[in-house]
């Protein structure tokens, strides 16, 4: 979380398109307040480190303020506190787990109770959970998730003309309230975006692909794979709609029918917007399977000989600007291509060795943490990146280009734009060995994902390579061993010699 000091020591702007900017770093209490700048101050503000708001962001719904201009308003008493009561002296964190216990009707009543409840019970996460895990997918999002609960829960009742939860409160601070609404209406600094450091082939063959990247599992950017793709001419909103609106699609712990997600979408402006990720669209939509084809670099598919027994392995994915992938490492230690068809997407990819800041893995990997959403990793990580010894790989991701994610490597992924992609996670031979032993990790029931029989699937998989291609594991067992003796050998080599004078190294 943004700590109220890192909220107060840099500057929050409208964006630029803006002539008049809001200078905000000694109260920013003042976000919505505009003020003119002399040219040379503006100036000035432009090079200085700050943020820009979204041109179209509104002020807070309940003018709730980093708790930092509390102490730059003298005289002011935190209504937070005094409407809380005894509970005062919980963290805003404790007092909305609290209330995530609470059905809506208690929620409701709560609200009524005083101006802190009143923010605190109109907090959107908590009506956001109501309706993900109460509606089933039954909803249509009109605004807010609190309207949206109320409307769908009693559709004969015209809530648009009563004030639902609209109403501002003074004298409310809070960094921890304050903070999602910021994260929600910041707009990308372009020196987050700037960054493009991957490697870029076009038209490259397969044996070039393998021995530069996939062998050596080195992220790539390639470039006129999708040429060909009727999804490339063909996919964008109104297609889909008319091909499959009415389908319904996994959207985080929900599905919904596409036209509805697409609505949630236009009107989305939250810290994480729900994201559309499916892996059964081809069996739900047999003509989105048909319009794409793997990009010939990633054809060995050992996984099939699984057949309907496979791990899920391909998606579509769709979501606006703003949505995206937090970190994580991709599933059973498959490696993956992603494939951008509309819009674009920003990647940080970091490889295996490295854990990026911010990230916390459990020892045994089965959980990875990343307290942050993707916004706050930006504005708490991303700046110190240029001191970090080992930096990350980037790139934007454009439509028809496709970023191949070798197994192991970490990565974020931010949509730029409304996007549309599809990826798929694969195993091919130069990784069956690293995903069979992942597939045997004592805690595999754990660790193991996409698929109900997370124990069994390492000696299923085995065996059914072992019926498909007779000798393959072992022939690739002792290639890897070959391999390891000949590093030894040149690293215990490199160690008594001076490579530079092709001489004897002696070290006393
Ligand atoms: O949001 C995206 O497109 C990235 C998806 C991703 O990271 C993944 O499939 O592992």
């Amino acid at each position: 979380m943004l700590s109220c000091r890192s909220l107060l020591s840099r500057t929050i702007r409208r964006k630029k398109k803006d002539p008049k900017r809001i200078k905000s770093n000694k109260n920013i209490k003042n976000v919505p307040r505009e003020q003119e700048l002399p040219n040379q101050q503006q100036e000035d503000e432009d090079n200085e480190e700050g943020f820009n708001l979204k041109s179209s962001a509104p002020s807070h719904t309940h003018g709730v303020q980093p708790l930092g201009n509390l102490y730059l308003n003298p005289g002011s008493v935190n209504s937070r506190n005094t409407g809380l009561g005894n509970l005062q002296t919980l963290t805003d964190e404790l007092v909305l787990e609290i209330l995530g216990l609470l059905d809506a009707t208690h929620l409701g009543v709560l609200a009524c109770v005083s101006k802190s409840f009143y923010v605190f019970s109109n907090h959107e996460p908590l009506w956001r959970n109501l309706v993900l895990d109460g509606l089933n997918g039954r909803f249509l999002y009109d605004g807010s998730w609190k309207s949206t609960y109320i409307t769908a829960c009693n559709p004969l009742i015209d809530f648009s003309r009563v004030l639902v939860s609209g109403l501002k409160v003074r004298d409310f601070y809070s960094d921890y309230l304050f903070q999602s609404w910021l994260c929600a209406n910041l707009e990308m600094r372009p020196e987050w975006l700037e960054r493009d450091n991957i490697v870029r082939k076009r038209g490259i063959s397969v044996e070039e692909f393998v021995m530069n990247f996939e062998e050596p599992n080195k992220p790539v950017l390639l470039e006129g794979c999708l040429d060909n793709w009727p999804a490339s001419k063909k996919w964008n909103r109104d297609y889909l709609v008319k091909l499959c609106g009415d389908v319904p699609f996994a959207v985080g712990p929900v599905e919904m029918k596409l036209e509805d997600y697409f609505k949630y979408s236009d009107q989305v402006r939250e810290e994480r917007p729900l994201y559309l990720f499916d892996p059964k669209f081809a069996e739900k939509v047999p003509v989105l399977g048909s319009e794409y084809e793997v990009p010939v670099y990633f054809r060995e598919d050992l996984f099939s000989v699984l057949g309907k027994e496979r791990p899920d392995y391909r998606w579509i994915i769709i979501g606006p600007a703003g949505s995206g992938s937090s970190f994580h490492i991709d599933p059973n230690s498959t490696s993956a291509w992603n494939a951008v068809i509309k819009g674009s997407k920003k990647w940080v990819l970091f490889p295996p060795d490295v854990v990026p800041p911010g990230v916390h893995p459990s020892p045994d990997g089965a959980e990875v943490a990343c307290p942050v959403s993707i916004i706050e990793w930006f504005m708490n990580f991303y700046g110190a990146s240029k001191n970090w010894k080992k930096r990350p790989i980037e790139c934007i991701c454009k439509a028809g280009e496709v970023i191949f994610v070798p197994n192991g490597w970490w990565h974020l992924v931010i949509n730029l734009e409304d996007s549309i992609a599809i990826t798929q996670n694969y195993v091919s031979r130069r990784n069956l060995l690293n995903v069979l032993d992942f597939l045997k990790k004592p805690n595999a029931s754990e660790l193991v994902s996409g698929t109900k029989d997370r124990i069994n699937l390492h000696d299923k998989f085995k065996n059914a390579i072992e019926a498909s291609f007779p000798g393959t594991i072992e022939e690739l067992t002792l290639k890897a061993e070959e391999k390891q003796a000949q590093q030894k050998k040149v690293s215990f080599w490199d160690s008594v010699t001076d490579s530079k004078v092709g001489g004897f190294k002696f070290s006393f």
